[in-house]
């Protein structure tokens, strides 16, 4: 494969390797890798999975591409033997921003799985110019850029297919465009991205502002950040509704090309709705069909039999319910169905909390989901359990089979084998190659842990991760950390659940210590990386928090030996390949109930990171699994938790006023000494917020988590107990791979 490789790279180079830039490298072998992964491609299989998703977070591709196709060994060297190094042409790459977290990023592990496991599989999704935004530090605050990443020549392949699509008043034509996704050792799919023709790039000067009215010039710009301000809501509804009918269009086509009468579409067609933001496939299709001449009656059955959904999220604000008077201006064509759509559940339910018209008229997208699809799931056992019993335990009781799990799982090609290539080869070495097809060889390992030389190995592999993590970071933000000190990761969208506060109170609360005098045993690195939606002003302030102690805190000669800061500048995939791999303690700190899965638990667990978080999400599953040896647990439980909301009897206020540690590490937000390097409205702000809200509770669990801080960071002196923790994790993470997570879809709602 390499001389084919090597001869096809020649042709573009003209006959000379050596001599090319990276660039042309990089551009060269985007070609050759597009022609290879065309050959793979198979429209093998009656049925097919659309997995239609506002988000694919799907990160750098060609490397990824490479794994897969199973030539990435064989390129590297023979680059190599021109003086070329494939991690510098690997870095020509942009990195497309199209999610904006753990959502977005599961479902470009989902397509990985389909394809390796051989599914007839495709992603349908848009194709945002400028993706998420692009995050730089000013004044120690967050700006927002943008963040183009279409080159002429890049992943995407211009396609024949284009749809005019009607909006309230006007029409936009539409243009498929496609992305290969390899499977490893297997097929190739298709991830379906739709845009506009009469897309206006110009239309965004400087930041991200833009003129929000202009939709068939707008549209597929900006992806919009998970907490938006309402002057993007109207834009998104138009978004969703491009995307789904576009997607309805294309489901309803391939399937009549393959023979349906749409009667049957179910033999052909499995539709995942990826959260709300694609719930109007459902009366899209509805319509699509009637227009097709099948009877309304008939319509909602085929289409209750085709789609299913996947809850992310129990966060009420973040369900999507959207004013009647929105989509009567933008999608006037659906409203008939979707009154019918109620009235039909009204006149069976009595029962206002599961109407999907509710009393001030809004229409709830996750009941007409569960109304009118097949499978509910959540993303983790106790995220399902709560939506079984809590949240969408009305629902649970009328339709108690269409609830099922299904915990979320992430690509090892990528978490593990591209991004830590050094502990990747040693496991082949140790248990052989097995585990790149069937993750639960992982297991394999358990048999040496209690063998030195693997242990001490694991430990140097870390240690060079540490190294190259650091020199990454002195290169690109041009700060020194000690890569012997521990380093303690906490990378995630920004959010008040996630509770970065709590992480930069124990921050606080240790710099006060260090300065008292009370040093430290290992020097401690605490990193974090996180974007903030742009109106989310809180998130915004917490940022703000966390920037000013770095400046504190790395600048004070007394303190900056122990301890120090990193906020990483515009956390994004590429950069989560960088910190994984190097990171001793996974932070995964969520106020328990609220985090429905989390996925980076699963990628720092996999690469050998101890973990110290909540029983939330899929914690709960990792502590199962790996055993309380192994796994730091602290705070209050899901059950307490939804208790202290349900009685409305938390006050912060009482834990601040009780407990000296926790008032002098939250006072010290509006000291002199911050409101020296800060801006006192960001700080005075979340000094208020956290004593006068905290509606996630960080005082609550404060204690107890700096009370677990305190034995991780001793635990980790015993560097041989410390190595035999890392290997537990990564030799029990073979349940989180997303082959096993899409096995389970497959078998239990698409059944292709
Ligand atoms: C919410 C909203 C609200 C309206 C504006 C647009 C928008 C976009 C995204 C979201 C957040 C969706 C929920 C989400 O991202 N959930 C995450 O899903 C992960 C994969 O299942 C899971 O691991 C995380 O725990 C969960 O927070």
């Amino acid at each position: 494969m390499s001389l084919n490789v090597r001869e096809l790279l020649e042709k573009k180079c003209c006959n000379n390797i050596a001599a090319c830039t990276d660039e042309q490298l990089y551009y060269g072998l985007l070609g050759i890798v597009k022609d290879l992964a065309k050959e793979k491609e198979s429209d093998k299989g009656k049925k097919k999975i659309y997995y239609i998703s506002a988000e694919f977070l799907i990160g750098k591709l060609l490397s990824n591409n490479l794994i897969n196709l199973g030539i990435y060994d064989e390129v590297a060297k023979m680059l190599a033997q021109y003086g070329k190094d494939i991690n510098l042409i690997e870095q020509v790459e942009p990195e497309p921003s199209l999610g904006n977290g753990g959502l977005g990023r599961l479902a470009a592990c989902f397509l990985d799985s389909m394809a390796t496991l051989g599914l007839n599989g495709d992603g349908i999704g848009l194709n945002y110019h400028f993706g998420l935004f692009l995050q730089t530090f000013e004044n120690h605050l967050q700006k927002e850029n943008k963040n183009p990443w279409i080159e002429k020549e890049s992943w995407l392949t211009k396609t024949d297919v284009t749809y005019p699509i009607q909006f309230g008043g006007f029409t936009v034509q539409s243009r498929m465009y496609d992305l290969d996704v390899t499977g490893f050792d297997n097929r190739t799919n298709k991830l379906h991205l739709f845009d506009i023709e009469s897309v206006d790039e110009s239309l965004v000067q400087s930041g991200i502002d833009f003129n929000k009215e202009d939709i068939c010039k707008n549209l597929t710009l900006f992806l919009y950040p998970d907490d938006s301000d309402d002057a993007g809501r109207l834009l998104r509804v138009y978004q969703q509704y491009f995307m789904v009918s576009n997607a309805a269009r294309l489901i309803l086509e391939e399937c009549e090309q393959k023979g349906s009468t749409l009667y049957d579409l179910p033999d052909y067609a499995a539709i995942q709705i990826n959260d709300t933001h694609p719930s109007m496939v459902i009366p899209e299709l509805i319509r699509l069909l009637m227009e097709r001449g099948i009877r309304m009656e008939k319509a909602i059955d085929i289409v209750s039999k085709t789609c299913a959904y996947t809850n992310h999220t129990i966060l009420a604000e973040a369900l999507e319910k959207w004013p009647m008077d929105y989509l009567n201006k933008v999608v006037p064509q659906i409203m008939p169905i979707i009154r019918e759509l109620d009235t039909i559940v009204k006149e069976k339910f009595d029962d206002k909390s599961v109407a999907i018209i509710d009393d001030a008229d809004r229409v709830h997208m996750a009941h007409m989901d569960i109304h009118y699809g097949y499978s509910v799931n959540g993303v983790a056992y106790l995220h399902t359990e709560i939506l079984k019993k809590n949240e969408l335990n009305n629902f649970y009781k009328i339709y108690p089979e269409k609830f099922n799990n299904k915990t979320n799982g992430i690509t090892f090609r990528r978490w593990l084998m591209h991004c830590n290539k050094g502990l990747s080869h040693y496991l082949d070495e140790v248990i052989g190659t097995g585990w790149h097809k069937d993750a639960d060889e992982l297991e394999k390992l358990l048999k040496f842990a209690d063998d030195d030389k693997v242990l001490n190995k694991l430990l140097e592999i870390k240690k060079e991760n540490k190294r190259a993590l650091a020199a990454y970071l002195k290169a690109t933000q041009g700060v020194e950390i000690d890569e012997n000190s521990i380093f303690d990761i906490q990378i995630k969208r920004l959010h008040e659940y996630k509770r970065q506060q709590m992480n930069a109170l124990y921050v606080i609360h240790k710099y006060l210590e260090i300065k008292k005098g009370k040093k430290v045993t290992t020097p401690i690195t605490v990193i974090f990386g996180a974007k903030a939606a742009p109106a989310y002003v809180i998130a915004k302030d917490i940022i703000h928090l966390i920037l000013c102690l770095q400046e504190i805190i790395n600048k004070d000669p007394e303190v900056s030996p122990y301890l120090k800061v990193v906020m990483v500048e515009n956390y994004n995939v590429t950069k989560a390949e960088k910190l994984i791999p190097a990171c001793d303690i996974s932070e995964q700190i969520s106020l328990a109930s609220k985090e429905a899965s989390g996925t980076g638990n699963m990628k720092f667990m996999l690469n050998g990171a101890v973990t110290l978080g909540t029983m939330d999400g899929a914690n709960v599953e990792i502590a199962d699994l790996v055993g309380e040896d192994n796994i730091y647990i602290f705070g209050e439980s899901s059950d307490t938790v939804i208790e202290h909301y349900e009685k409305a009897d938390y006050v912060s206020k009482e834990y601040y006023e009780k407990d000296e540690d926790i008032k002098e590490a939250v006072d010290f937000i509006i000291s002199d000494e911050m409101l020296k390097v800060g801006q006192k409205e960001n700080l005075e702000r979340l000094y208020k917020e956290l004593l006068n809200k905290d509606w996630f509770m960080t005082l609550l669990d404060y204690k107890d988590y700096a009370a677990k801080k305190e034995e991780i960071y001793k635990d980790y002196e015993n560097r041989s107990a410390w190595a035999k923790k890392m290997l537990v994790n990564t030799a029990k993470a073979g349940f989180f791979s997303s082959d096993r997570t899409i096995a389970e879809y497959d078998k239990d709602i698409w059944k292709l």
